[in-house]
């Protein structure tokens, strides 16, 4: 029995790698009897077969964190990539993204590509939204070279996934740190002006300068059904020093005397995250009503 940690999962073969070899494993029947998916960044012990040199995963080490969207397990920081433009940027999944990072407590680096793009400074707004919150941020051009040795040094020593929509530049940007990982980058289709999904499996990678990288397939929505209604004020750390209203069961809604919607009027809460925030608390009541 060896341990390894999963690179890559496809079809129901999970490459595994010992630091020896990569392996490719089958999982358990066990696991599928008990619901349980081997995940892209779960360490686990293999049986490995001399003759075929093929394993089987007969156990999962028990995961420090687990991401749904994407399905990777064991990170220390998600890198959640926007296109300034082509795709334009979707607002509402990017804080449903933050909202989400938050509740699972994951530490997040939000990255602006294409920066190159931004003929009439439309990130202004953006920029100016994501400095008011406390994560980091960083403004790139994969194309133009633009922050990579910025974003290089936010990957070193961690395991980042990078997350975000089809086309925004997931791997160009991987490719720009690393130039030897050759990963496959696509097009924007004329059509739907979104990405065409080039990447199709999340994959663990090692980098030049110290740190790993998963790489994930884009996707277009997010669902943050399980997260309750009381608990979504939390959620945006910046509402912290603001959440002793007149009502302590207030929702900083359509309450009277709320410090939130105070700090809002005084400038002390953006307005793009404050829009966001009654609209997440919306689709929440919304969908405990149903
Ligand atoms: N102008 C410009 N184009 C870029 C930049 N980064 C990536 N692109 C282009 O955007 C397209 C999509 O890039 P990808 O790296 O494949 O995007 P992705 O996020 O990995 O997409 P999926 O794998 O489908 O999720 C390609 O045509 C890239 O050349 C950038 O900084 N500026
Ligand atoms: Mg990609
Ligand atoms: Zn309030």
């Amino acid at each position: 029995m060896v341990s390894g940690t999963i690179v890559k999962g496809i079809g129901g073969f999970y490459y595994v790698d010992t630091g020896q070899n990569i392996y490719e494993c089958r999982a358990r029947g066990k696991f599928r009897k008990d619901n349980i998916v081997p995940l892209v960044g779960d360490i686990v012990d293999i049986e490995i077969n001399k003759k075929t040199k093929q394993g089987y995963i007969i156990n999962i080490h028990e995961r420090k964190n687990q991401l749904k969207r994407p399905m990777v397990a064991n990170v220390d920081q998600v890198v959640i990539v926007f296109a300034i433009k082509k795709p334009d940027i979707d607002m509402s999944l990017l804080q449903k993204f933050l909202v989400y990072n938050e509740h699972i407590g994951l530490k997040v680096v939000v990255c602006l590509n294409k920066i190159d793009l931004d003929q009439y400074n439309e990130a202004e707004p953006i920029i100016k939204m994501l400095s008011s919150v406390p994560y980091e941020y960083i403004c790139t051009s994969a194309l133009d070279k633009i922050g990579i040795d910025e974003l290089k040094e936010k990957l070193t020593g961690s395991v980042s996934v990078f997350a975000g929509p089809s086309g925004v530049g997931k791997s160009s940007l991987l490719n720009a740190i690393n130039p030897g990982l050759y990963l496959k980058t696509g097009e924007i289709s004329h059509k739907t002006k979104r990405g065409t999904h080039t990447t199709r499996h999340a994959e663990l990678l090692k980098l030049n300068s110290g740190g790993m990288v998963v790489d994930t397939p884009g996707f277009t929505s997010f669902d943050l059904m399980d997260i309750e209604e009381e608990e979504l004020q939390y959620l945006f750390p910046e509402f912290h020093d603001y959440l002793n209203c007149r009502y302590p069961s207030c929702r900083h809604y359509k309450e009277p005397d709320c410090r939130v919607k105070l700090a809002l009027e005084e400038g002390n809460i953006n307005p793009i995250r404050y829009e966001y925030y009654i609209k997440i608390l919306c689709d929440l009541m919304k969908h405990r009503r149903y």
